[in-house]
């Protein structure tokens, strides 16, 4: 028999489906349609394996449902905007577009030589104008639905480097390249509204039935919707406001919380503030509090530290610590005493001291809490350290409350206690009685507040998304006209100094207001890259020539059908995806409401980690770093560089021995990366693309091994040589459990593939691959193996088509309809006769069921192991159970 010949097939048969544009989809199809996507890759500059991974799933998906007769989307692109680009250009001195579009072409080669059946004809890569233009038209339709605004906000500054940094530049609060503290400086940036829409956010992961829980989980617990009581507590005595504070509060300061009122009242009189606005889940604590909270850069606080010092001390120690929300559950909890009192609304003749607290993040609710010692955990860490009153208003059981509170507060459910009114109550009664009550009195109103911010999307960077405005003297922020788009990114830039190079460009920035005409300035800032990954699944579903997307084009197809990717975009793509279509919906440009129907998100690509220990090599002859060049560092080593021998692992060519980490992500930082272009030379993508699928439910990660890519290998071989050899046979006749098994292989695979568990599908199609090599010649055998063919084409297409061609089909196979099931087949008629032996089993039948008793007695005393056991002499007696058993007494 002959081998498979894999690099040549490969090649081949990607000419021509290339030639044929086989997987292009008809957007005027009145076929059923399927939209299967894969998160689309940055352009890093190679495919890595869990890009292999991913998009072959989604590629088995998307053939399988062509071949059952769906018009199927299956688009690929380049999310080819961010700062991979300019730290190259950075480094090696190449234009972040030249470097961007040499690795988009690299990586479009890689991903053709996997066979993926892709509708090249609308590729589309976000740092092409013709893309962004698009773009730019999205954020100016969203600019004048008032769904855009501009806001001073903190972005990292490096004093040193004079940039602006993002999230992933700043290590250890230091600029990644200078080393320098990073300070926090205010800028006027731009936000997508993206809390006008919280509720629907949380509200629509309900009907998303096909995305997995954990998903939806995280989605809502990044949104965070709270419900509860916003209330002023009066002070006892106004606090006299200093001069400069006079304004009164600041608005960014109170921006959190939407439409709340602010959180302090300038009293009508102008003597100073008269009360603290606090937000809290739990009014049915409120006869549990002891203290009122504001946070450091809280206006009283502010106001405070204008005339005292120890309290703006404390404010600039509190500074020092980290504001998220996880950095200050870990701090210690600190407090200032202000002096201040606060009047409990509910017993005017209850004072409580209000603080200054490190827990207490601006950012959320109004920046102010009261503190419930016994029922939250910060407030009881902070009541002890203070030595302030911790009553018990929530009773755990039926008993009586325990005096006592421990080191751990009570958060769980329980019966309000020591709480006059709503004494005996259960949580949610006195919640709601509480806010009625406030609600009733004027003192305060029932509210729900999010941890979602509105959306950041300016980038003081060069290699993104211009953002189409024009900064007027006289006439503000003024959009750029659309019939002026796009605003292309200029290409003659510099990247010797750090910094933003549109910022320090000539003349690209210097326009005319297109308003009045005056010397204006372009908004020199550019899109977060999470906004070009916010819609291109619609700009794919589109007619290329429609601006900015066609809209009954898009709606045909969408929502996508399956979405695949990594879970590591669980949160914030999928959300302002969600977002962007949300938005598009309210201003009437597309009638969907959910992008993404199903969603799936995939395991890792692992591989085992290796290093050894090494001294390194002082950086100078100074006593420091002597000293540090002494601690030996682990160093990383990929598995290029090792070599297995007698179940150890070598440094390659030498008897050096290496420590086996454990199995990890692939990651370049681990060295533990394998390269999938030399395993396809090597292999063929048919080998490649069965591994990838078979060895782990595609949920779970997945260890790569030269033994699982050999062992892929071996059975695409194995698939041509039954192939060859039922060429071979021109046989005749039935066999029956053969054609059963064909059926029911399919629709187990077809179950398999739309619930995209590969793993069981492969494992269904070795079954069958066996069965068929057992089968003595038949008409069936050969109709299986034509079945098989069909059944493995999605996962291994190019040997597919290969022997599709060398069986004399006329056709691609990529073409050809999924095999179909004839239900009658599934019904499962055969019994399993045993065959005893004076009462031993020595032999099974199969039989239909209900055969006749005489045939299945003279069938059991042929079987060979059964004459030979009765050495020629006639049994005894038979009896025979119809459908169960043959006792032979001998
Ligand atoms: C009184 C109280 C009693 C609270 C009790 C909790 C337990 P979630 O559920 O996450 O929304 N809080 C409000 N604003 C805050 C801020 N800016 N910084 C820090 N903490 C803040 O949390 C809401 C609860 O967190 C609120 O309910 C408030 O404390 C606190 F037994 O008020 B609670
Ligand atoms: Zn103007």
């Amino acid at each position: 028999a002959s081998r498979f010949n894999a690099l040549k097939a490969d090649a081949a048969w990607q000419k021509v489906w290339d030639e044929r544009k086989t997987f292009a989809a008809d957007d005027l199809s009145t076929k059923p349609r399927s939209y299967v996507l894969e998160m689309f890759p940055y352009p890093s500059g190679r495919i890595h394996m869990g890009h292999v991974r991913n998009y072959t799933m989604g590629d088995v998906l998307a053939r399988f449902r062509r071949m059952k007769g769906m018009e199927v989307l299956h688009p690929m692109g380049w999310d080819a905007f961010g700062m991979p680009a300019e730290n190259a250009a950075m480094e090696k001195g190449v234009h972040p577009g030249t470097w961007t579009r040499a690795n988009i072409a690299t990586m479009k080669a890689q991903l053709k030589r996997l066979g993926f059946a892709l509708d090249w004809t609308r590729e589309l890569a976000t740092c092409e104008p013709e893309y962004y233009g698009h773009e730019q038209a999205l954020f100016l339709d969203l600019f004048a639905a008032g769904l855009v605004y501009r806001k001073e906000s903190a972005v990292n500054w490096d004093p040193v480097d004079m940039t602006v940094l993002a999230n992933e530049q700043v290590i250890d609060g230091r600029g990644w390249r200078s080393g320098a503290l990073v300070e926090r400086r205010k800028l006027s940036q731009w936000f997508l509204k993206i809390t006008d829409f919280a509720d629907e956010l949380v509200d629509g992961l309900g009907a998303l039935e096909h995305w997995p829980d954990k998903v939806k989980l995280m989605q809502e617990n990044w949104i965070g919707r709270s419900q509860g009581l916003q209330f002023k507590f009066q002070l006892t005595a106004p606090f006299p406001l200093a001069g400069g504070v006079g304004g009164g509060p600041d608005a960014n300061a109170t921006a959190a919380i939407g439409d709340a009122s602010p959180p302090l009242t300038p009293p009508a009189s102008g003597r100073g503030i008269e009360s603290v606005e606090v937000f809290t889940t739990r009014p049915d604590t409120m006869f549990g509090s002891s203290f009122v909270a504001v946070a450091a850069d809280h206006p009283i606080a502010r106001a405070i530290a204008e005339t005292n010092p120890d309290a703006a001390a404390f404010i600039e120690l509190c500074k020092r610590g980290g504001t998220t929300a996880a950095e200050l559950d870990t701090q210690e909890k600190l407090g200032f005493d202000t002096g201040l009192r606060a009047v409990h609304p509910l017993d005017k003749s209850w004072h409580l001291p209000v603080y200054i607290a490190n827990f207490v993040l601006m950012e959320y609710g109004t920046g102010a809490v009261f503190g419930v010692p016994a029922h939250d955990q910060r407030d009881l860490d902070f009541a002890r350290k203070y030595d302030l009153p911790v009553k018990r208003v929530v009773s755990e059981g039926d008993d009586e409350a325990p005096v006592f509170v421990g080191d751990t507060a009570w958060t769980g459910a329980g019966t309000i206690v020591n709480s006059h009114f709503l004494d005996g109550m259960d949580i949610e009664d006195a919640k709601r009685v509480v806010i009625e009550r406030a609600e009733g009195e004027g003192w305060g109103k029932g509210t729900t507040v999010f941890r979602l911010r509105d959306w950041g999307v300016s980038r003081q960077r060069y290699w993104g998304t211009p953002i189409p405005i024009i900064h007027c003297d006289a006439c503000g922020a003024v959009p750029v006209p659309k019939d002026q788009l796009p605003i292309v990114l200029p290409e003659d830039v510099s990247f010797d100094i750090p910094g933003n190079p549109l910022d320090r460009h000539p003349t690209w920035k210097h326009v005319p207001c297109p308003s009045c005409g005056a010397n204006a300035r372009r908004e020199t800032d550019t899109l977060d890259t999470f906004v070009d990954s916010s819609w291109y699944f619609i700009r794919f579903a589109s007619q290329p020539d429609a601006k900015p997307f066609d809209r009954t084009g898009a709606e045909k197809w969408l929502p996508v059908n399956q979405y695949i990717g990594g879970v590591e975009h669980a949160i914030l793509h999928l959300l302002y995806a969600r977002f962007w279509t949300r938005a598009l919906k309210h201003i009437g440009m597309l009638d969907i409401a959910e992008p993404f129907a199903g969603l799936f998100t995939q395991g890792m690509v692992t591989h085992e980690t290796y290093w050894t220990m090494e001294q390194s090599k002082p950086a100078s002859e100074s006593l420091d770093d002597f000293l540090e060049a002494q601690v030996h560092t682990r160093r990383w080593l990929s598995p290029d560089d090792i070599d297995k021998r007698d179940g150890k692992v070598f440094l390659r060519g030498t008897t050096d021995e290496v420590t086996v980490g454990r199995v990890e992500k692939m990651s370049k930082s681990k060295k533990n990366t394998v390269d999938p272009e030399p395993i396809v030379d090597q292999y063929g993508a048919d080998a490649v693309r069965w591994f990838v699928l078979s060895d782990s439910p595609p949920e779970r990660d997945l260890p790569w091994s030269e033994s699982g890519i050999e062992g892929a290998w071996r059975f695409v071989q194995r698939l041509w040589r039954l192939i060859e050899s039922d060429d071979a046979a021109k046989a005749q006749g039935d066999d029956i459990g053969l054609r059963k098994l064909c059926h029911r292989t399919t629709v187990g695979i077809e179950n398999d593939i739309n619930a995209l568990q590969f793993n069981k599908a492969v494992a269904r199609l070795y079954s069958l691959c066996s069965a068929i090599e057992k089968a003595a010649p038949s008409a069936d055998r050969e109709q299986a193996v034509r079945t098989l063919l069909l059944l493995v084409s999605p996962m291994v297409p190019h040997v597919a088509e290969e022997a599709w061609a060398t069986a004399g089909n006329d056709g691609l196979i990529a073409d050809a309809a999924w095999p179909i099931v004839d239900p009658a087949m599934l019904v499962d008629d055969e019994v399993t006769i045993a065959v005893q032996v004076n009462g031993k089993l020595r032999d099974t039948l199969v039989f239909p069921k209900g055969a006749p008793k005489d045939e299945v007695e003279a069938a059991a005393l042929a079987s060979e192991k059964i004459v030979r056991l009765l050495e020629g002499k006639p049994p005894r007696k038979v009896i025979v159970v119809p459908d169960r058993l043959v006792n032979i007494v001998a």
